[in-house]
């Protein structure tokens, strides 16, 4: 089964990934990974961090000669910022200064959960790891899973449709040769007008010492009809995706297809019409689904969208209670970032491969490439022919 595990907070040494699962004879290098994580780290409203780290990519197990051996795969993130975080952030016993704890809970974190939780008093022994800079390592993990898809003739793309009130025009879904164009926008943003105000609005929040959310598309070409099962709840396509993007920092919803909408209009106005044709095989009216029916693909591009909620670190902070004292007081105002929106979408296209990555092993998969590709090949002739 394909699976990944990640280690390391967010000032510490560096961010540890392990990848488990991956078939043997696939080209990697750590350059294609280093080119995702790039992605990750651009898009207006990021903070000064962004300017410090490099995420520069280490493989240090599973690739020999370029090629993976089928082995677990060990991948290394040095945090750049950790020499000013060493005498905080040290994994050496040291003693700990009172004045030195975070005792200010920021709403909207994982910050005061986390303490109750976890028995601690200090607040930066939570923060570390809830942090978003843990997707550094996970954008590590999840572009293993979108070179292994393109093998396949599988991509998937992202762009921001909306930052706080402005929204971008929706008159047409992006294709995957527009991803260059949107990773040329300051915002990952397709509809330049829009673009423009969500620059202006990040610059407004800043100055006013606050912070935006937003709402990237993910969308997915080229995924076969069958990932995911109708048979079992933790094997439907919709579940696992809707799971793996709500685990990523700040988002809180996730949309399949027209999911909301659906839910106001007649069932007459809801379903994708099916259609066949010789050359086309199999086809539909319209893809309100979002490429997903009863828990599979069906073979239409696959699309949904994720809501980020602002970033609950602001300059300005909102008021909270100091745990110590009882008392009170103004939140952490750590450094942060005011919009988070385009590395979102890159981070997100990155959980929606994992999930088709590893519903497409558990149907096609083998111990190497090639095997993969036999199987793949077999069931797509029979479908032609079904
Ligand atoms: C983050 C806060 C900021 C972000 C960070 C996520 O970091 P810092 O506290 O060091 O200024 O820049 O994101 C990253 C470091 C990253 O690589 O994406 C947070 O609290 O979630």
């Amino acid at each position: 089964m394909l699976r990944f595990l990640n280690a390391g907070e967010s000032h510490g040494k560096g961010m540890t990934v392990i990848v488990e699962g991956v078939p043997a004879g696939l080209l990697l290098e750590k350059e294609s990974l280093e080119r995702e994580l790039e992605r990750r780290r651009l898009g207006y409203g990021r903070g000064t961090r962004m300017e410090i780290e490099r995420d520069r990519v280490d493989i240090l197990g599973g690739v020999r000669r370029g090629y993976t051996l089928g082995s677990p795969i060990a991948l290394w993130v040095e945090n750049l910022d950790y020499p000013n975080w060493e005498r905080l952030m040290t994994p050496d016993l040291s003693t700990r200064a009172l004045e030195e704890r975070v005792t200010m809970p920021r709403p909207g974190h994982a910050d005061l959960p986390g303490v109750l939780k976890y028995s601690t008093r200090d607040i930066r022994d939570i923060l570390e790891r809830a942090s978003a800079r843990e997707t550094a390592g996970r954008v590590c993990a999840t572009s293993v899973a979108k070179i292994l898809m393109r093998q396949f003739g599988m991509e998937v793309i992202s762009h921001v449709i909306s930052v706080g009130e402005v929204e971008a025009s929706s008159s047409r879904k992006p294709l995957p040769e527009d991803l260059k164009t949107i990773d040329q926008d300051p915002m990952r943003c397709l509809d330049m007008e829009a673009s423009a105000k969500m620059l202006n609005l990040v610059e407004e929040a800043r100055a006013a010492g606050d912070t935006l959310g937003g709402k990237v598309e993910v969308l997915a070409y080229g995924v076969p009809p069958g990932l995911g099962s109708h048979v079992h709840w933790d094997r439907r396509l919709d579940g696992l995706l809707a799971q793996a993007l709500m685990s990523i920092q700040a988002v809180k919803g996730v949309e399949i297809g027209e999911g909301f909408r659906m839910a106001s209009v007649r069932g007459s106005l809801s379903v994708d019409l099916i259609d066949y044709q010789e050359e086309r095989g199999f086809y539909r009216h319209s893809n309100l689904a979002g490429g997903i029916e009863g828990g599979m693909s069906n073979g239409e591009v696959i699309w949904l969208r994720v809501a980020m909620k602002p970033i609950p670190t602001m300059r300005k902070p909102a008021t909270t209670v100091d745990i110590d004292s009882k008392r009170r007081v103004e939140a952490l105002a750590e450094r942060a970032d005011v919009c988070a929106v385009p590395a979102l979408g890159v981070i997100a296209e990155g959980m929606v491969a994992w999930v088709l990555a590893r519903c497409f092993l558990e149907k096609f998969g083998g111990d190497h490439l090639e095997e993969i590709r036999e199987r793949y090949l077999l069931y797509l002739e029979r479908i032609k022919n079904f």
